[in-house]
């Protein structure tokens, strides 16, 4: 096995120090970071993405996936930076107003920076003006909401609307998801794409800003 294949390994078991000196490693022995980033660390995400898709993995697997890639990109992050490795687009994350629920967001979190995404997560709770002013702030491609309320999913057309007013909605692909929202309610508030799980939605936003 390379050092490569090991490192997508160890990330898929979660174990983030292996990952962490194996990236390291990786690095002394001139490995390309780029490899490192796309077959290894992201190779091994995407992987537990396709497992979590077809519940072969669950909600914690992905959570301490997650974990381990994080810590291997902040020993590669540096040598990224150093040759200037292009995120695929920059996404804003949040739920929506008067919705607290975040572990659905949150795991489209990792699955888009898996993807390769610069991610500004906003949090919970979210104002559609912030949504907004994030975007705007950081020159975002796409907007993800997240709501698990079927109070709460109305504020998702609210961001939209608010977009529109302010006459920058053509500006972002707008992605819409959580438990209660479907198809037709995306399709209704005027959402440019709704996905069932986070895998679907990291693999639609890459398609989306190619
Ligand atoms: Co709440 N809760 N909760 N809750 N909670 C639900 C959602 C509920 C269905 C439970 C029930 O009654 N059976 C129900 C909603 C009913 C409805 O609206 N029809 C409910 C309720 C009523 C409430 C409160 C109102 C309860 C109360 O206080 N009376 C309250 C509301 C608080 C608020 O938000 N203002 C509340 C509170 C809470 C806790 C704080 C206790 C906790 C949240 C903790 C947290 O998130 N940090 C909680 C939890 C844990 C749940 C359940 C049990 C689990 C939700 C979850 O995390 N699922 C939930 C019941 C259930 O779903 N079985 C429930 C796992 C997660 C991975 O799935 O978020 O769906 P999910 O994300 C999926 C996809 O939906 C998708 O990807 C993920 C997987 O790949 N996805 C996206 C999500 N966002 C996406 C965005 C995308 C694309 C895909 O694109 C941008």
């Amino acid at each position: 096995m390379t050092i490569i294949e090991e490192i997508s390994e160890y990330l898929q078991k979660g174990k983030a120090k292996n990952v962490k000196t194996l990236v390291q490693q990786a690095i002394d022995e001139g490995a390309d970071p780029k490899q490192i980033l796309n077959e290894g660390l992201l190779g091994g995400m995407m992987i537990i993405g396709e497992k979590f898709k077809k519940n072969e993995v669950f909600v914690p697997e992905v959570l301490v996936a997650a974990r381990a890639m994080n810590a291997g990109l902040t020993i590669l992050e540096p040598k990224l930076v150093e040759i200037g490795n292009q995120a695929v687009g920059k996404a804003v994350i949040g739920t929506v107003k008067g919705d607290l629920h975040d572990i659905g967001k949150n795991l489209v979190t990792m699955m888009l920076k898996g993807a390769g995404f610069e991610i500004y997560d906003i949090g919970v709770d979210v104002e559609a003006d912030a949504f907004i002013e994030k975007a705007e702030e950081v020159g975002a491609d796409v907007i993800c909401m997240s709501a698990l309320l079927t109070t709460t999913m109305p504020n998702m057309k609210t961001v939209i609307d608010a977009l529109n007013d302010k006459g920058v909605r053509e500006k972002y692909i707008v992605m819409v998801g959580g438990a209660p929202v479907n198809e037709n309610f995306a399709e209704q508030i005027g959402a440019d794409y709704y996905t069932p799980d986070a895998t679907t939605a990291a693999e639609v936003a890459k398609k989306a800003v190619e």
